[in-house]
């Protein structure tokens, strides 16, 4: 019998009606890290995920794109739909040169399928470490798989709890090529910018000069909560400057996991401004650096 693809009880869907942002984004901005869920008739979940979301297909994100006046989106697989990358590779397919997509791939993975992938529109691997989404990957798999992507040009994005970065500092500093680390690494907000926590990423980050951020997810790290997000700026904020052509920004449509709230695109696109400051800061984060390294080719 078919398994059942019930949503969970208690998941919140993605707002159905942001707001029109006021910050006027740069012509080109790219929205950096964003997901499709199915929908499932089209693309069932994975068998092994750790939650079921609701659908959120590629015409929704390319709505959303437009309406927040997005040019580009990087669609990253989400857990829910495991090493099937068949969502993420249509909606890349669908939109041409208006998206790049990011995989979650098998260690023994053939060469063929990682061409297939590439010629798709896939530009790079995730790496996803936090436990309540997956179950654990032996390192060396994430290594073999690192080695062999680097043929074709991609990059590697890495998911991490804060909690977890003493350990796998040293693991993340042996992998080849660019490394973009998900949502600041998820800094505990309420321990303050200058802990020796958050100081902790920085440093990694001072060291590796292949060592990029996502200045993403205030939603998900802010203990004040929406519509300011204030309490996440100082994190965002220092980051972009100390780092300015390593960062990268994205909405994290449609929004996996979220319990306190589900946040209002529009007012995420308004958050952009208080961590960017400068024009250039801007340029760089939205257009620049994810066209360096998802638009090379
Ligand atoms: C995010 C965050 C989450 C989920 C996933 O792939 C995923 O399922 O990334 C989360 O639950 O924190 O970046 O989308």
């Amino acid at each position: 019998m078919a398994e059942t693809q019930i949503t969970d009880a208690d998941w919140l869907d993605f707002h159905p009606s942001p707001s029109k942002p006021a910050f006027v984004l740069p012509e080109g901005a790219v929205d950096a890290h964003c997901h499709v869920f199915g929908p499932r008739a089209a693309f069932p979940f994975a068998p092994e995920r750790k939650y079921t979301p609701c659908d959120a297909g590629k015409d929704r994100l390319f709505a959303l794109r437009d309406h927040l006046g997005f040019s580009r989106n990087v669609i990253v697989q989400a857990t829910c739909h495991g090493k099937d990358n068949a969502a993420t590779m249509d909606a890349c397919r669908a939109a041409g040169e208006r998206a790049r997509g990011i995989a979650s791939v098998r260690h023994d993975i053939s060469r063929d399928e990682l061409a297939e992938m590439d010629a798709a529109g896939i530009r790079g691997v995730r790496f996803n470490f936090v436990k309540r989404l997956v179950d654990a990957t032996p390192r060396e798999h994430f290594t073999a798989v690192a080695e062999r992507i680097q043929e074709f040009g991609w990059s590697t994005v890495v998911y991490f709890e804060a909690a977890d970065l003493e350990d796998l500092a040293p693991f993340l500093e042996t992998l080849p090529g660019i490394i973009v680390v998900d949502h600041m690494g998820r800094p505990d907000v309420a321990k303050g910018v200058d802990h020796p926590d958050f100081q902790r990423f920085i440093e990694l980050m001072a060291r590796n000069d292949n060592i990029w951020s996502k200045v993403t997810c205030p939603e998900r790290l802010s203990l004040e909560g929406p519509p300011e997000y204030d309490d996440v700026v100082p994190f965002a904020r220092r980051i972009v400057e100390l780092f300015p052509t390593r960062v990268l920004w994205g909405t994290d449509w449609p929004h996996p996991n979220m319990t306190s709230h589900m946040p209002d695109d529009g007012k995420l696109v308004d958050f952009i401004p208080k961590i960017a400051r400068t024009p250039e800061e801007q340029r760089l984060l939205l257009v620049d650096n994810p066209m360096r390294l998802y638009w090379a080719k």
